[in-house]
């Protein structure tokens, strides 16, 4: 290689670099993501959080994976007859501009299923959001643990 084409070589790779760094991060926040120690092996996880698109354009939340769990999970919890029901939720989660998405107990949430350990209070969870428009965002679910169970009976009864 002449010097002068090594020099083209290295002012394309500098500008690529810088092209990089400048480029913009994730528009998909998440707040607070959060799990539940799990108690015994073959018990799937939870996980929990709030998103919020700050893009210009609607997003969708189309798949999440975990390194810790052979699979997991999108479902929505709801009242049918009376009976808390939950369905899996396969054609993902549209993210409006601006306004927040709860995934919550009782609402949306993640399940994490085929966990390789239990999860632990204190060890946070890696979880990869996949989005339609964002790509991928990674983030970690605290392990915080369960609140105590409450006089409510129904919300004792009920995992998630
Ligand atoms: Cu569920």
């Amino acid at each position: 290689m002449n010097y002068r084409l090594f020099s083209i070589a290295f002012l394309v790779a500098c500008a690529s670099t810088r092209a990089l760094a400048a480029a913009p991060s994730t528009p998909i926040a998440i707040e607070h993501p959060y799990s539940h120690p799990t108690a015994a092996p073959g018990v799937p996880g939870v996980g929990f959080f709030t998103l919020i698109n700050r893009g210009s354009k609607a997003d969708r939340l189309i798949s999440v994976q975990s390194p810790v769990a052979g699979s997991v999970e999108i479902h929505q919890s709801q009242v049918k007859d009376g009976v808390m029901q939950m369905r899996a939720v396969t054609e993902g989660v549209t993210l409006p501009v601006g306004k927040p998405v709860a995934f919550a107990p009782g609402g949306l949430h993640l399940m994490l299923f085929s966990l390789r350990e239990p999860l632990q209070e204190g060890v946070p969870v890696p979880v990869t959001l996949t989005f339609e428009r964002a790509g991928t965002v990674t983030t970690r679910l605290q392990v915080e643990p369960r609140e105590p169970p409450s006089a409510d009976a129904d919300h004792s009864q009920h995992q998630h």
